[in-house]
């Protein structure tokens, strides 16, 4: 397969400014009809009088071009692309189409497809190429009309981008729908949807007055499931308004809420199509993680609509210009509706735990990558989530206001364009009055950089001397690395746990944000009577790893002390690790486990807090990932990890039995159906009580879970009960799970709660279950959902059985990657990064997973996707 690359980015040598497109809808067979209005681009150095356009899996019927018939001789038709010979260059043409496709053989599902009895669309990244041949890339952008054909009672919806402009009836119980968007924009974001739709209908009305229609549309038994996206739709549209200044540009919104989709949601102009996981929620069928999810990605493709859609990408190697910053907004949007201190630790600890492993393995690629060979690999962690990072140093570094001017700037400069992320920074210095060279590295740099920091006290000269040091690891084609501008927010504690003042180059502050640009640097704090404790990287306020040797009494203090609500949770996170490598250690040493009292007492002190903020007191009580505390060790020891960190936990829960009894008993209440802060919080807290009072496996801990199973009314405690009871002896374990199906069998979303709950289990025998539950008549490995949910939970989220060391976790994802290869390579794909992380892994580890990874990429026909991750994995 060929590699594309940045440096190899030319303009378009054709444009097309307008494109009309007519769709005789049928599941096996439609028939599509395009008209493109083209010219040659003026920008364009090409001089050939050819014309070449992506083109996949279609039938061609006819060509023409001014309405003249081409001729057989006239063009050439590949596997991949037609190239007409001779297009007129001195004027513009007319280009007519008329092609083939069969959405019901999309098992891929890009492009038109079949999901349970709705045709609908994706075509981000490329996906348009398999509806028409087409000029198939961002830095494109037309104007659409669209008309759709269809059965009136089989599709009696009839969706596409933009304004409706009319409707009818033909013979044969067909009917038509047209739509015009007014907006040019690239063909990643046209979107049409036909179905037997109901639509839930609100409005929204702008800063500036105009009416604009929302419209949700879903199947009929989902209609009482929308109240909370709809809701969310209006509260992103607020904010962004009061947030960005930014305003909803069409009459209609709609979002399609579909079964069969191979990510979270799509921003196709006007017209949204979401994984139903993104929209359906009723208080007995979704948790409070599920209404905070969908807030956050309604927000997330809402704001898209400016940046993304008025500003779109030049290429697709600008990925994170639309993705990071829309992350980033989405972030922002979701720490002002729920907790900003809980928001920020759940990002960063995702950061820290996914990212920053993908960073240090073979696919480790800078935000704005260099070279892909299937660009739909690309939508991955980095491009997202370290994006998002970036933006957020910037932010930082400009302030709210600054960051506010340039973003302003950025989106007056460039909409209605297709530019890069140059053009981003750009907008940002010139807003500021800023240059930002030594910031650009961040998006041309993998890795994460690793931040050394001593420091040494002068009790004569009351001086701090802080010294920070920068070095990044090697990733694949970047052997050496330059130092990046990081921004690290410092505050200083005084003994008794208040603020210490900070005093630098004779200014005086409360908290200061230090520019961090040399490999090495000296920061003296002056006029520090007693030496202060640091606390370093405040919020996070830079995606690097730590390396500040820190005692467990220092940490403790940080716990009990630090106002930086990020970094208290940290000083934590960082006590429990410390404390469970010294138990790995012990486990190696085969020592008998102790748990220091200094953990005990300090849970204990968070047990009795009584704070506003009880989903943070939740989040304080919550032991590291096993997947994050593999990523701190040199070689993984996947079952010490497991057991030192079970260990800290059933001790804590043995000699706090009280305490998390109490607390558990004191929130317990049915609010189901309550959605505030307090309610919320109230269920995270008991439900952090619950799972590690589960620790204790006793038949006190067992009924209390089982009354909690039976008598909750929301599916936050009814899931936290059944998370408890599967992961744990319970005795009416089967019998409970049993209940849970029935009570849930035509629910979809939660089916793929109770298939991912035994999948990531922990118990004995998960590795059975998991087998067991492939031939469960309810999976379906057509469905991406299904299979995120009973493969992706295990290979992704159960270390313990996935990495079992006979290696029959491994050979079990490589068949079913092998299975979904010809079915769904997106989907094929992300499964295989399972087996990306190899070399963290013992010897005989290594071999079984190479040793799959050897099967998978030998394997033929492979789908690009696959190829691409399995023999980078290997490389
Ligand atoms: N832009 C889409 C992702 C498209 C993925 C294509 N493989 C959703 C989002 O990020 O909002
Ligand atoms: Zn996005």
């Amino acid at each position: 397969p060929q590699t594309i690359y940045l440096k190899d980015y030319t303009p378009p040598e054709y444009l097309i400014d307008n494109v009309e497109l007519h769709f005789d809808l049928d599941e096996q067979n439609t028939l599509v009809k395009a008209r493109l209005y083209m010219r040659r681009n003026p920008q364009s150095a090409d001089r050939a009088a050819s014309l070449t356009l992506t083109g996949e899996e279609l039938e061609l019927v006819s060509i023409s071009i001014d309405d003249k018939q081409l001729a057989a001789e006239d063009f050439v038709i590949t596997s991949e692309a037609m190239t007409i010979h001779q297009v007129p260059q001195e004027k513009a043409f007319v280009l007519s189409i008329e092609n083939r496709i069969n959405p019901k053989a999309n098992t891929a599902l890009e492009g038109l497809y079949l999901s349970s009895s709705m045709l609908c669309t994706q075509c981000e990244a490329q996906g348009f190429r398999k509806i028409t041949w087409f000029l198939d890339r961002p830095d494109v952008m037309s104007r659409f009309k669209t008309t759709l054909t269809a059965d009136k009672s089989q599709y009696p919806v009839l969706l596409s981008n933009g304004n409706k402009t009319g409707h009818g009836d033909l013979d044969h119980n067909r009917h038509w729908v047209s739509w015009e968007d007014p907006f040019a924009k690239p063909c990643y974001l046209f979107a049409l949807v036909a179905g037997q739709l109901e639509c839930v209908a609100d409005s929204f009305t702008t800063k500036s007055g105009r009416d604009i229609a929302l419209e949700i549309f879903v199947e009929q038994h989902n209609v009482d499931k929308c109240a909370h996206a709809m809701q969310s739709l209006k509260n992103a549209m607020r904010w962004d308004e009061d947030t960005y200044g930014l305003e909803y540009d069409l009459d209609l919104y709609m979002i399609v809420a579909v079964d069969h989709f191979n990510m979270g949601a799509m921003e196709n102009k006007g017209l949204n199509v979401f994984n139903t996981k993104f929209v359906l929620a009723r208080p007995d069928t979704a948790t409070d993680a599920d209404y905070e999810h969908i807030e956050g990605v309604i927000g997330h493709e809402y704001f898209h609509n400016w940046s993304g859609n008025r500003v779109t990408c030049r290429d697709w190697f600008q990925l994170s210009l639309k993705e990071g910053f829309t992350v980033f907004r989405d972030q922002q949007f979701t720490g002002d509706r729920t907790s900003a201190a809980v928001k920020r630790i759940e990002d960063v600890n995702a950061l820290r735990t996914r990212q920053f492993a993908e960073d240090a393995g073979p696919l480790a690629h800078p935000i704005r990558p260099e070279a892909y060979i299937e660009i739909n690999n690309f939508y991955t962690l980095t491009v997202y989530e370290k994006g998002a990072e970036v933006v957020r140093m910037l932010h930082t570094l400009l302030g709210e206001a600054g960051f506010r001017k340039g973003c302003d700037l950025y989106f007056a400069r460039h909409d209605g364009q297709a530019v890069t992320c140059e053009d981003f920074i750009n907008a940002m210095e010139a807003a500021n009055g800023i240059e930002l060279n030594q910031f650009r590295r961040w998006y041309s740099q993998a890795g994460t950089p690793v931040l050394t920091v001593s420091q040494q006290f002068d009790t004569e000269a009351q001086q701090l001397r802080l010294t920070l040091q920068q070095s990044c690891p090697p990733t694949p084609n970047q052997p050496q690395k330059a130092p990046l501008h990081i921004p690290v927010k410092l505050g200083l504690l005084a003994a008794d746990g208040s603020p210490a003042a900070i005093i630098l180059d004779g200014r005086q502050h409360q908290e200061i944000t230090l520019n961090l640009t040399q490999t090495e640097q000296t920061f003296v704090f002056d006029k520090l009577a007693q030496q202060p404790v640091v606390s370093l990287l405040r919020g996070f306020s830079a995606p690097v790893n730590l390396n500040m040797p820190r005692s467990l009494e220092e940490l403790a203090f940080l716990l009990q002390h630090d106002s930086d609500t990020f970094n208290r949770w940290e000083a934590g996170q960082q006590l429990a690790v410390k404390v469970i490598f010294d138990l790995i250690e012990d486990l190696h040493q085969q020592r008998p486990l102790h748990l220091n009292a200094l953990v005990v007492n300090a849970f204990h002190s968070l047990l009795a807090e009584e704070g506003d903020d009880l989903s943070y007191q939740a989040l304080l009580l919550s032991l590291p990932d096993e997947s994050y505390l593999a990523g701190q060790m040199p070689i993984v020891d996947v079952e010490a990890i497991h057991h030192a960190r079970e260990f800290v936990k059933t001790t804590l829960a043995h000699d706090l039995r009280d305490d998390f009894a109490r607390v558990y008993r004191i929130h317990h209440r049915d609010e189901s159906g309550k959605f505030s802060a307090d309610a919320i919080g109230r269920r995270r807290l008991k439900n952090a009580c619950l799972s590690y009072l589960n620790q204790l496996e006793s038949g006190e801990s067992f009924a209390l879970a089982k009354a909690q199973f039976e008598q909750a009314r929301n599916m936050t405690d009814q899931m936290a009960a059944l998370s408890a009871i599967v992961n744990s002896h319970h005795p009416d374990k089967a019998a409970c799970l049993e209940s849970f199906y029935r009570q849930w069998q035509n629910e979809a979303l939660v089916i793929d709660k109770w298939f991912a709950l035994q999948a990531s289990s922990h118990m004995p025998n998960t590795f059975a279950t998991v087998q067991k539950l492939m031939q469960h008549p309810a999976f379906d490995m057509h469905t991406p959902n299904r299979v995120r949910a009973l493969i992706g939970a295990f290979s992704q989220a159960n270390p313990l059985h996935f990495h079992a060391k006979n290696g029959e976790g491994y050979r079990f994802l490589a068949d079913q990657v092998l299975a979904l290869n010809t079915l769904n390579p997106q989907i094929a794909s992300r499964m295989v990064t399972g087996l990306a992380q190899w070399r963290r892994y013992d010897g005989k580890r290594q071999e079984l997973m190479k040793q799959q990874l050897h099967r998978i990429a030998s394997t033929e026909p492979l789908s690009k996707d696959v190829y691409e991750i399995a023999s980078k994995s290997l490389a």
